[in-house]
């Protein structure tokens, strides 16, 4: 993988950096990694091509002007003890500061409130205020500064996601010659839902002063392409002054992960032997697993009531299976994120206090963060993964399962609304909502054969394997650069 031209360098931008710093009660400066899709899917690409990461480190402060433009290598950083550093391999990370105030406006109301919601179709929990979008407005730009600050001529900037959507309008004014790139990690809505935003057309237009704008799924950029035309029909473009007459290429290509690499670790023996311990110690002939970020978008609950059902509707699989739930802690700022944890012990505890019997218990639940080897040992000893988000821009998780399973076992329920269900035709898809087809599709896993669910694993591991990370960012690279050659034209 490379990009074309010899000194041109990768500019990944994100709200946030793949480490968080903050100080300890000490006042000493400590960094801890963070997880979640975005760093799962975009670090691999920043080791292989020594790019460069700029974000927010997640310490609100202000920096001093020297040290706005210092690059620190990841090699510098104390590195926390849940970091393991690829070998030989390096990247660079550049700060940009947020407030406190921005934080809790631009990071927890408008990015996570109102534009998660309103992008997952959750739009009554989308809260509009102008203030909170002037803010957004006022983070963008400063993220467009340290750009500026920077970049090459001839570097390759590639901004991340709904945090940053008016960022390439900033920046094509201060460089009307940059490559810009943007790719959206969550759904593109459909223009119904799109336009409760006050402030859509300045979206849209920011995302048209960019060279490429990609998408997960083809529907969302229907959406997106649709959008722009209600725009274009209905008023002037305000990007467009900035941007010139060339429109943005815009593409769908499914994001997805290090196939190689979890595989490989699902093979390793003490990987293996770990995942043999995790069996013996559930003594349940099946094990279920969930893995999510905390997020009323991925379904936990509805998940929760569907093995509730299973258990009412057939009484016998009681001491058959057991489901754990790992959760990982996320937005915790932000109010519709600080009831839902007490919302899901309340129900685990519910559904446990009614069926569980002597020593078994249908729900095990594990909130917090664990390595990647842990994680891989517990997908491949999960019997059924049950990945059900009421709406998900791609979803991850499933894949890793489809990865970690090297024994090519498992079954894999998934969400008619994840976008990862357009790829992967041997699932069992279920509507997340519907809290009976739930139960009904673990009751099918639960009971196909051995037969049955190694050729439904063969079949997804086969599609998922030859889709895998290096394939999205060399589709993207190819986007980039067939932009470039229109751009000369
Ligand atoms: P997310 O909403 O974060 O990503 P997802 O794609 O499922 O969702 O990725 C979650 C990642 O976090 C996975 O790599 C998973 O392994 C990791 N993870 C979850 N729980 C964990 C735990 N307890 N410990 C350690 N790791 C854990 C966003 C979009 C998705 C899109 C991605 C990438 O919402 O739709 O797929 O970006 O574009």
């Amino acid at each position: 993988m490379f990009l074309h031209g010899k000194d041109r360098r990768l500019i990944v931008v994100s709200n946030r950096l793949p480490f968080s710093r903050y100080e300890n009660e000490n006042g000493e400066v400590k960094w801890e990694k963070a997880s979640g899709g975005l760093i799962t899917a975009l670090e691999p690409i920043l080791y292989d091509l020594d790019g460069i990461w700029l974000g927010w480190d997640g310490h609100s402060a202000e920096q001093s002007g020297e040290e706005r433009s210092r690059l620190f290598s990841v090699k510098e950083i104390p590195q926390p003890s849940n970091v393991k550093l690829e070998e030989g391999k390096d990247y660079k990370i550049g700060c940009v500061p947020i407030k406190e105030d921005e934080v809790e406006s631009y990071y927890n109301r408008f990015s996570n409130g109102t534009l998660w919601a309103l992008f997952h179709y959750f739009f009554e929990k989308s809260h509009i205020d102008l203030s909170d979008w002037k803010t957004y407005c006022q983070v963008n730009e400063r993220f467009a500064q340290y750009i500026d600050d920077i970049a090459r001529e001839d570097d390759v900037i590639w901004i991340q996601d709904f945090h940053l959507m008016m960022t390439p309008f900033y920046l094509r004014q201060l460089r009307p010659r940059q490559e810009i790139h943007f790719f959206l990690h969550t759904p593109f809505p459909h223009t119904d839902i799109l336009s409760i935003l006050p402030w859509q057309d300045d979206l849209l237009g920011s995302l048209l002063c960019c060279d490429t704008v990609g998408f997960h799924h083809k529907q969302y950029l229907k959406n997106f392409l649709t959008a722009v035309d209600v725009l274009k029909r209905s008023r002037e473009v305000p990007g467009e002054e900035t941007a010139g007459d060339r429109g943005p290429l815009t593409y769908a290509n499914p994001i997805s992960i290090d196939f190689k690499l979890v595989d490989r670790t699902s093979r390793e023996p003490a990987v293996i032997e770990r995942k043999n311990e995790i069996r013996k110690k559930i003594a349940s002939p099946k094990m279920i697993l969930g893995v999510d970020r905390i997020d009323y978008s991925k379904g936990i609950r509805r998940r929760l009531r569907g093995i509730e059902h299973l258990i009412k509707t057939h009484p016998e699989v009681q001491g058959e299976f057991f489901y754990y739930q790992l959760v990982i802690p996320s937005r915790e700022g932000v109010d519709a994120y600080k009831s839902l944890k007490k919302e899901i012990d309340e129900l685990i505890g519910r559904i446990n206090g009614k069926f569980a019997t002597g020593l078994w218990m249908p729900i095990h639940y594990n909130y917090g963060t664990v390595p990647f080897a842990e994680l891989v040992a517990l997908y491949l000893a999960a019997d059924i993964g049950l990945v059900t988000p009421l709406r998900d821009g791609m979803n991850l998780v499933c894949k890793e399962y489809i990865a970690a399973h090297s024994d090519n076992d498992g079954v894999l329920i998934l969400s008619k609304f994840a976008g990862a269900v357009a790829e992967i035709k041997n699932c069992l898809a279920v509507n997340p909502y519907n809290i009976e087809e739930i139960g009904d599709a673990i009751y099918r896993a639960l009971v196909m054969d051995e037969t049955e669910r190694k050729r439904r694993m063969k079949k997804m591991r086969k599609n998922i394997g030859s889709n895998d990370i290096g394939k999205w960012l060399e589709k993207c690279l190819n986007y980039f650069e067939q932009a470039r050659g229109e751009r000369k034209k």
